[in-house]
């Protein structure tokens, strides 16, 4: 399988992050993606390419363009309001929450609540950076399977399926998925199914293709009434407008073990399959890992095989974009144990 993957991934270096009501050291961290990229090399599951520069236009296809301009002129912004050019993360604090107006401000504090919705998500020096160079890396994968190839991956980083058209959050920057689902819909693929197995729920991808039937969202996650996104996730959401039955989300308890998640895996991947997609986005969040330590399902390493194999069932040409998975040490196995059995699978 082909690899793309950017090493200026390390340019996004956050120490700290807000959870659990403080400052707690940040898990989103340059060591999981070296750990992966480790990881298929030594399994040689094929080359491995540098992205081609973002294409802007592709991007503006599932981001605000004010937006964009926001994330990529945060940092010198940052510099000219004379704050410490000496600080490593940066977290907003304020929100326009309903009721309250999405103003465009001149102070930078009032613009980084209105482009953000959590302040769990440090944004730094380089975050840029790093964030064009991840959302590139499933640009390259999806235009290389729009070219012929029937499957790569996209060794994302920073992950981006939290990202909203107009507001970063849970680690995440540019959708990484959604820009690949809007790169095969201009490759000439008529229909694109985005099958979401992160333990979180793909807000961002959600949102971004909601009103939308010419994509079909399908998202297994920790039920939001327990676990972060919380807002989006719910089974009731089902899509609006023509993107009406084309959102399906699958909410399972804290504690998820892999047989229930199996069920629940083919079921998803039948309605997948009804909706006859001529190309796949697989968000892959390997933080469905029993020993995640921010997550609460409890995958063993030996069922990122069974998954991989499950997903490699659907054969249709698919991107698989790297999301989540903090239990560091065990991401090189559960990468590669997913990925071989999507080759086998497929
Ligand atoms: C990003 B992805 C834990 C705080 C959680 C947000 C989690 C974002 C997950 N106490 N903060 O979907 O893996
Ligand atoms: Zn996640």
């Amino acid at each position: 399988m082909l690899t793309v993957f950017s090493p200026d991934h390390i340019r996004h270096d956050p120490h700290v992050e807000m959870a659990d009501g403080k400052l707690v050291p940040a898990v989103e961290i340059p060591r999981r993606a070296e750990m992966v990229h480790f990881a298929v090399l030594e399994a040689e599951l094929g080359e491995i390419i540098a992205p081609d520069p973002l294409d802007r236009a592709l991007v503006e296809q599932v981001h605000d363009a004010s937006y964009v301009q926001f994330l990529e002129s945060f940092w010198q912004r940052w510099l000219d309001a004379g704050r410490d050019p000496n600080v490593d993360d940066t977290f907003p604090f304020v929100w326009p929450t309903p009721g309250l107006r999405k103003v465009e401000t001149r102070h930078l504090d009032g613009l980084m609540g209105r482009y953000s919705f959590d302040a769990g998500t440090p944004m730094g020096s380089g975050t840029w950076q790093a964030v064009s160079a991840s959302a590139a890396t499933a640009q390259t994968a999806a235009i290389k399977v729009s070219e012929g190839l029937p499957h790569a991956f996209a060794l994302c980083r920073p992950p981006g399926h939290h990202a909203m058209p107009d507001a970063y959050g849970g680690y995440c920057f540019l959708n990484n998925a959604a820009i690949a689902a809007q790169a095969l819909r201009n490759g000439g693929a008529e229909t694109v199914a985005v099958l979401d197995v992160d333990y979180h729920h793909g807000n961002g991808t959600q949102a971004i293709f909601y009103n939308r039937s010419d994509v079909f969202f399908a998202s297994i996650h920790a039920d939001p009434m327990d676990e972060y996104p919380y807002f989006l996730g719910h089974a009731d959401e089902i899509g609006a407008g023509d993107g009406e039955g084309f959102n399906l989300n699958l909410p399972l308890p804290i504690g998820t073990l892999w047989p229930d998640y199996a069920n629940v895996l083919s079921h998803v991947l039948a309605q997948i399959e009804a909706f006859k997609p001529d190309a796949m986005v697989i968000s892959l969040g390997l933080d469905t890992f029993e020993r995640d330590p921010i997550s609460q399902f409890a995958l063993k390493n030996d069922d990122f095989k069974t998954l991989g194999a499950a997903l490699g069932g659907a054969t249709v040409p698919t991107v698989i974009v790297f999301e989540g998975g903090y239990a560091v040490d065990d991401l090189a196995v559960n990468a590669v144990n997913t990925l071989t059995g999507f080759l086998d699978g497929h």
